[in-house]
């Protein structure tokens, strides 16, 4: 029993970690904070539980079972994770053999839900009216409670052992203060644009705009680029707001459109959030940053911040009518 209670624990808390990780990547505003803190928590209800299931795996082992290759890759995916899952948190190691460590955890973390599925497939753990015991409920509350204990602590030497400078957002992502360190940052495999900035022109809603229109907008705003990889930025970023482009009555939901095909769908009534920009910090973008204009998406994560603007369009389907990710 006891055993059974630790696996369904270990099933429960996994598939909670993976809900709560990929929704961390939709949070942009503080009130989503609570998202990324249960993704630690849950994930430190697995570190947790580990020497309980040590003893059934040591148990296992003996018994010469088919699957054992296959528990032993879970383990060590599960440890690959975890260990990534630190390195993001204390922000020291940014990249190993040309990957960020966001892309080796959500990697690794693909690999154990992969594995995970199968393990369970070849091992269920059939669930009975028994688990939802009042004792079994009162384990679960303690696991939690040890684990948001462990999260507290562990952020409390953080704070204290992190490096100044290196602020951590609610995301968890560090900052990079200097507006010419930002790095040119692509979601999968768009490769960095080189657009003339004199002949390069943005349809907007049918008409057709030069940069240097944009330019003249005059509309500052100081906003967040926070990419998914871990990292921020806050910057002044320079040119047109599209609330001076398009009425808010003009459909139900804005497509913004790269050259190079990626795109985003925003609600209408944002349009006051959203800003065409040209400069960064008082100077032309770059073109690795989207020059010679790219979109500033207002408490949006860095995937919205649409890169080498080509068109924007107006249409009457709803905002959520599009992948929650790009796909590109
Ligand atoms: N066209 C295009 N725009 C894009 C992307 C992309 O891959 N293609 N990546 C997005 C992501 S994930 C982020 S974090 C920001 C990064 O901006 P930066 O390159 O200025 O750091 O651009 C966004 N805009
Ligand atoms: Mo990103």
């Amino acid at each position: 029993m006891a055993g059974r209670r630790t696996n369904l624990a270990l099933l429960w808390a996994s598939v909670l970690a993976l809900a709560t990780g990929a929704a961390a990547f939709l949070v942009g505003t503080p009130s989503g904070a609570w998202v990324v803190v249960a993704h630690g928590v849950v994930s430190l209800a697995i570190v947790v539980l580990s020497p309980w299931k040590t003893v059934i795996v040591g148990r296992g082992l003996t018994r010469r079972r088919t699957g054992r290759w296959l528990s032993m890759g879970l383990t060590a995916a599960i440890l690959l994770v975890l260990a990534t899952g630190v390195l993001l948190v204390t922000g020291q190691v940014e990249e190993v053999g040309g990957l960020t460590m966001m892309q080796l955890h959500v990697g690794f973390g693909l690999l154990v839900v992969s594995l995970t599925l199968a393990h369970t497939l070849q091992r269920p753990v059939p669930h009975r009216a028994a688990d939802l015991s009042r004792r079994n409920v009162l384990h679960a509350g303690g696991l939690l409670a040890a684990a948001a204990g462990l999260w507290v602590l562990i952020e409390g030497i953080l704070d204290v052992a992190l490096v100044p400078g290196r602020e951590r957002r609610f995301t968890g992502s560090h900052e990079i203060i200097d507006a010419a360190l930002v790095p040119a940052t692509q979601w999968i495999n768009d490769s960095v644009q080189h657009l003339d900035h004199d002949s390069h022109e943005i349809d907007i809603l049918g008409t057709v705009h030069t940069v240097a229109e944009i330019e003249a907008g005059g509309d500052t705003v100081e906003a967040t680029l926070d990419c998914t990889g871990g990292w921020f930025t806050t910057q002044d970023w320079s040119g047109t707001r599209l609330d001076r482009l398009i009425r808010p009555d003009a459909g139900m939901s804005v497509v913004v459109r790269s050259v190079t095909g990626y795109w985003r769908r925003f609600p209408i009534d944002q349009v006051d959030r959203l800003l065409l920009a040209t400069h960064i910090a008082g100077r032309p973008l770059p073109d690795g940053n989207g020059g010679p204009v790219r979109l500033v998406a207002t408490d949006r994560r860095g995937y919205w911040w649409v890169k080498w603007v080509s068109a924007i369009e107006v249409d009457e389907r709803p905002p959520w009518w599009q992948p929650p990710l790009p796909t590109a």
